[in-house]
C-alpha cells in the first residue's frame, strides 16, 4: 500500500527514538549502572513500530523481555521508562522491576514475563476477560519470540484461543535465534503455519521493512477486533546485537551480521524517504529532536535518586 509522506516520518522518528533509547541503556549497562539483565532490540524496531501504531489506547499488550521499544511505543513516558533502566525511584515501576518487566496499566502495558512462554497461558486469560467484561472492541496484542513458539504451553494456548475466540493478536518477532541456537536447529516449521493446526488465521511480514509490518498488522488487527477471535503475525528480523548487553555472540559470523546490517529498517527507510522526497533536512530535525530526549531522559534518570532501602517491600 502506498502511504502519504507524513505517515512514513512518524514511523520513521518512533524507529529511530527507539534505537537510541537502546543505545543509551547499552551504554549504561556498560557502566555497570543496569542492575540484572537487559535484551536490547537493536534491528528490531519496526516490529514494535509497525504494529503498536495500529492499537488504540484502550488495546492492551503485553510485552516480551526483548520489550523496552514495545513498552515506548505503547505510550509510557520515556523518562520514568529510562529511569526504571538503572533502578531509579522516578521510573515507571519506582525503579522495582527494571528493564525486564516494564509494566504501565495506565497504558494498557501489561508487562512482560521472565520465563519464556509464560505469557501464552497469560495472554488467553487477559483475552477471556476483556470478553467477559465487556470491554467494548479491546482486544491484546501479545508478543513473543521465536524460541517461545517451541513451548508446550504455546500449542495448549493456541488451542483454547481457538475454543474459547479470545481477542488476541500473537505477534511472533522471529529475530532468528533463541539465545545463541539458530531456529532451524529447533523447528522445521514455519511459525506462522504453526496457528493453521488450530484454524487460527496468520500471516507472516518482512519484519524490517516497516510498512510491510504496518500493513500486514492492520489487517489482523482489525480482523482481531471485528471477529472477536485470535490471529498470530511471524515478523521476519534479526537483533544485530548480541543476545543481552553482555553476549558476545560467538554462535554467528560477522558476514551474517553485516548482511542483516544492510537490511536495517530505519536506514531502509531513511533511504526511502530520501529518494522519495528529499527529505534529508526534515529528517536531520528528527534526529537532532530524538537525540535531544534521549539526553534529556538519560539526565533525568542518572539525576533521580535510589530508592530507600526500607520503601523497597512496598506495594
Ligand atoms: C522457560 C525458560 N527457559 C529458558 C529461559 C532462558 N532464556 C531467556 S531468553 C531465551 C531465548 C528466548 O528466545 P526467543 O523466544 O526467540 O526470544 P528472543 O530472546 O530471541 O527475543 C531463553 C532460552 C527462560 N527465561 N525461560
Ligand atoms: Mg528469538
Amino acid at each position: 500500500m502506498k502511504h502519504d509522506k507524513q505517515l512514513l516520518l512518524t514511523l520513521f522518528e518512533k524507529m529511530y527514538l527507539i534505537r537510541r533509547f537502546e543505545q543509551k541503556v547499552y551504554e549504561f549497562a556498560e557502566k555497570g549502572l543496569v542492575f540484572g539483565s537487559t535484551h536490547l532490540e537493536i534491528g528490531e524496531e519496526a516490529t514494535a513500530v509497525g504494529t503498536i501504531m495500529n492499537l488504540k489506547k484502550s488495546d492492551y499488550i503485553i510485552a516480551t523481555h526483548r520489550g523496552h521499544g514495545q513498552e515506548l511505543m505503547k505510550g509510557t513516558d520515556i523518562n520514568a521508562i529510562m529511569a526504571e533502566m538503572i533502578g531509579k525511584e522516578t521510573g515507571i515501576c519506582k525503579g522495582r522491576v527494571g528493564s525486564m518487566h516494564v509494566t504501565d496499566r495506565s497504558v494498557n502495558n501489561l508487562g512482560a514475563q521472565g520465563i519464556i512462554g509464560a505469557s501464552f497461558p497469560i495472554s488467553i486469560g487477559v483475552g477471556l476477560a476483556i470478553r467477559l467484561k465487556n470491554l467494548g472492541d479491546s482486544i491484546l496484542l501479545s508478543f513473543c519470540g521465536d524460541g517461545a513458539t517451541n513451548q508446550g504451553n504455546f500449542y495448549e494456548s493456541l488451542n483454547m484461543a481457538d475454543i474459547w475466540k479470545v481477542p488476541v493478536l500473537f505477534v511472533c518477532v522471529n529475530n532468528l535465534y533463541g539465545m545463541g541456537t539458530h531456529y532451524c536447529r529447533t523447528c522445521n516449521i514455519d511459525i506462522y503455519k504453526k496457528a493453521s493446526f488450530f484454524n487460527i488465521n496468520s500471516d507472516t511480514a518482512d519484519g524490517n521493512n516497516v510498512e510491510e509490518v504496518y500493513d500486514k498488522s492492520a489487517v489482523l488487527v482489525d480482523y482481531v477486533r471485528k471477529k472477536r477471535c485470535t490471529a498470530l503475525l511471524e515478523l521476519k528480523t534479526y537483533r544485530t546485537i548480541g543476545h543481552s548487553a553482555f553476549d558476545r555472540h560467538p554462535y554467528r559470523t560477522k558476514e551474517e551480521i553485516e548482511e542483516w546490517r544492510l537490511a536495517d529498517p530505519i536506514k531502509r527507510l531513511e533511504d526511502k524517504l530520501i529518494a522519495m522526497s528529499m527529505q534529508e533536512e526534515r529528517i536531520k530535525d528528527i534526529k537532532k529532536n530524538v537525540d535531544r530526549i534521549i539526553e534529556d531522559a538519560a539526565r533525568f534518570a542518572l539525576e533521580s535518586r535510589y530508592p530507600e532501602f526500607d520503601a523497597s517491600m512496598e506495594q
